[in-house]
């Protein structure tokens, strides 16, 4: 007889709880997207030749240097590609056909969750899968999808003014969009708040749990390790979150 993984007896309360809940929210982070291949930023698998992501995602590794930036996007846009939702993404997705009023903000940019299936999905940090023009031209839409893989030039270039373009998604030190932050702060007054594969270590994306707390939410963590965020739920499930979300 296998011993019961750590958080068996966990899983009853946390099914016991979906089932109650009129609005559920749940926020993820790289994990959820670990079993579908794509590295996540602090993982052995976050690293891009010698750098960091960390290190490239911000304006001013772009300013300094665009076509590096841009290899390590369009690297990632290319990785991307090739992966498929894991049994995670189909649980959330799941959640969000099922529950009575249902958000799931997400701090990935690879899109999975939409390829899942999942409904109101708010793209916290963005996406891969978008553009807009880095000069900000006035002919540009503010962002648009472009899903060219792989890219016609590199780096590639404004139609509207042949300025750079830039990836979609929000670099550190850029401001959350503010369609996303407000749907956010409608979406942390739920009464079951559910994390899942994030290290808790980026805001504002890792106070988002406090806040659901602070408006009365019951609050779930999944991960593979515990995180500053732990301490701080309700209820901590550790371990592979495709295994526990298959089992729930
Ligand atoms: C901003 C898009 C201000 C790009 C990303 C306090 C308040 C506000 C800001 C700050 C603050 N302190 C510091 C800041 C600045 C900064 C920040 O938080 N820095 C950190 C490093 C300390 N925040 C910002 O800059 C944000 N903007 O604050 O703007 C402002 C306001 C007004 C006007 C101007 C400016 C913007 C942050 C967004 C950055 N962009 N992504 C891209 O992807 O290329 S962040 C990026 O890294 C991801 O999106 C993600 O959010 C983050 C990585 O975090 P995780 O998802 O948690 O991934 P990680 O690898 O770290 O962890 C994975 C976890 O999964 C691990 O715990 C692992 O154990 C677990 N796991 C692995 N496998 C599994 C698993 N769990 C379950 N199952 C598995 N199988």
């Amino acid at each position: 007889m296998t011993p019961n993984p750590p958080w068996q007896e966990a899983v009853g309360e946390l099914k016991s709880r979906l089932a109650r809940s009129r609005k559920l929210t749940v926020v993820t982070g790289a994990g959820i997207s670990a079993a579908s291949g794509v590295p996540t930023f602090r993982g052995e698998g976050g690293l891009w030749r010698q750098y960091r992501a960390t290190d490239l995602a911000t304006p001013e590794a772009f300013r300094q240097d665009p076509q590096l930036v841009w290899e390590f996007y369009a690297w990632r846009r290319e990785l991307v590609s090739q992966c498929h939702p894991n049994p995670a993404h189909l649980a959330v997705a799941a959640w969000s056909r099922r529950q009575p009023e249902f958000t799931c903000i997400t701090q990935n940019v690879d899109g999975l969750h939409e390829a899942a299936g999942t409904r109101n999905v708010v793209r916290f940090h963005g996406s891969l899968w978008e553009m807009q023009c880095a000069e900000a031209c006035r002919d540009a839409p503010s962002s648009w999808e472009d899903r060219r893989e792989p890219l016609p030039e590199m780096p590639p270039r404004c139609p509207y003014c042949r300025g750079l373009l830039r990836p979609g998604v929000v670099w550190f030190g850029e401001a959350i969009p503010s369609a996303a932050l407000q749907a956010a702060q409608q979406a942390v007054l739920c009464d079951l708040m559910v994390v899942i594969g994030t290290a808790s270590q980026v805001y504002p994306a890792a106070s988002l749990v406090d806040a659901a707390a602070t408006h009365g939410a019951y609050t779930v963590e999944i991960n593979a390790e515990t995180t500053p965020a732990t301490s701080r739920v309700n209820l901590a499930l550790t371990g592979p979150a495709e295994q526990i979300l298959a089992d729930l």
